[in-house]
């Protein structure tokens, strides 16, 4: 397998490569990252050096660039770049619609070029809009993006069925619900608030706190990509989460009473616009078909979570501090003949 893995500098990319070295340690991994604010090479020190992994610093976007990646002989392609975060893209959504739709084109073009047997889109459940207090989503669920973010990345999974049906592509797409684990960006909520918490800031929780969300622990989301790659039928959409509802604010009373800091921090503040209530997920299809069953409870993948962001303080504090971005200087700038 010569796998393609575009935006590996982020969150869930970075969790994929580790996990995908671990499973298949003869496949070749190129990992094309354009490395935004979000990309952190420093998540992946723990391979930079093996022979089948390689990390090319471009955007989805450029399309001179992704040809000549996909003249190297790519056969699979697992495309996560992605602006990604809701917030961001209610202040500037063309990014969004850049990336997330655009770029999306440009891979899709390169991998009918170049023949590639699988390309996997990762989406996420919030094409679907907000649930009431009822229901699950399942993959004939009708998409209702409510936020330019979700918008955008449905326009991106309908270019990727339009390239099914129109040119034959063999493509599945994902659509996923949150994740967590280690290494987020600490502008998402589970992160975001151990950050603040350990240092004693304010938690702003949005609204009432009641939206609820669907967690998934990270690596859980990557074993399903990993059978979606090697079984799923070509064309189909596939549902991924762990039917672990729950409240914003009960997310945030548990970081609070697992690092003993007090209630007293949260403070709500005004609601995000058009923000979704409900998520929840119907993973029948892809438990049935693909026999996926995730291997993390929520309880304790929380626990181990937050112990991470404990443990691993150092990791966001460069985050906070913008000193990640002068590691992948260092790691690649001479490389790529660039300053990063
Ligand atoms: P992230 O923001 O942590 O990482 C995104 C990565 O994409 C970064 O490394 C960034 O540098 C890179 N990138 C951005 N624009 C690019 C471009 N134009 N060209 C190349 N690389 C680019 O995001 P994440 O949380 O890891 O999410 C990854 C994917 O999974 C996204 O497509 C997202 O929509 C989807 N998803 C995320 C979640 C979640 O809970 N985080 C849930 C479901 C689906
Ligand atoms: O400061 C905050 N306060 C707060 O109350 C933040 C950052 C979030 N929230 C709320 C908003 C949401 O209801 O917490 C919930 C989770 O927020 P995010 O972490 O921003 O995630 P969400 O908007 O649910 O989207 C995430 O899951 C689906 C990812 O960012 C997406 O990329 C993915 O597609």
């Amino acid at each position: 397998m010569k796998l393609l893995v575009t935006g590996g500098a982020g969150f869930i990319g970075s969790n994929f490569i580790l996990y995908m070295m671990r499973q298949y340690p003869k496949a070749q991994i190129i990992n094309m990252d354009a490395l935004t604010y979000a990309g952190n090479l420093e998540n992946l020190r723990s391979v930079e050096q093996e022979n089948n992994y390689s990390f090319v610093k471009a955007s989805i976007t450029d399309k001179q660039a992704v040809d000549e990646i996909f003249s190297q002989g790519i056969n699979v392609v697992v495309n996560f770049a992605a602006e990604s975060h809701v917030d961001r893209s209610i202040l500037e959504p063309d990014v969004f619609v850049n990336t997330n739709v655009l770029g999306t084109q440009v891979l899709l073009d390169a991998a009918r070029k170049y023949g590639i047997t699988k390309f996997v889109q990762v989406s996420t459940d919030e094409v679907y809009g907000s649930l009431g207090t009822t229901g699950l989503f399942s993959e004939t669920t009708p998409l209702a993006p409510n936020s330019p973010y979700s918008a955008s990345k449905a326009g991106g999974d309908l270019l990727v069925r339009a390239y099914h049906e129109t040119y034959g592509l063999p493509v599945n797409i994902t659509r996923c619900s949150n994740n967590y684990g280690p290494y987020q960006f600490p502008e998402k909520l589970i992160p975001l608030m151990i950050s603040r918490a350990l240092t004693d800031e304010p938690l702003p929780v949005y609204g009432d706190g009641l939206n609820i969300r669907d967690w998934l622990y990270v690596e859980d989301h990557c074993s399903a990509i990993d059978l979606v790659i090697h079984q799923g039928r070509s064309g189909e959409v596939y549902n991924i989460g762990g039917n672990n509802e729950r409240t914003n604010i009960q997310i945030v009373n548990t970081i609070l009473q697992q690092l003993g800091k007090p209630e007293s921090l949260i403070t709500y503040i005004e609601d995000r616009p058009g923000h979704d209530r409900r998520y929840g997920i119907d993973p029948a299809k892809i438990t049935k078909e693909l026999g996926w069953k995730p291997q993390h409870h929520f309880e304790t993948g929380i626990q181990e979570t937050i112990a991470w962001y404990l443990s691993h303080k150092d990791w966001w504090e460069r985050i906070q501090s913008g000193a990640y971005l002068e590691y992948s200087a260092r790691q690649y700038g001479s490389r790529l003949g660039e300053s990063l």
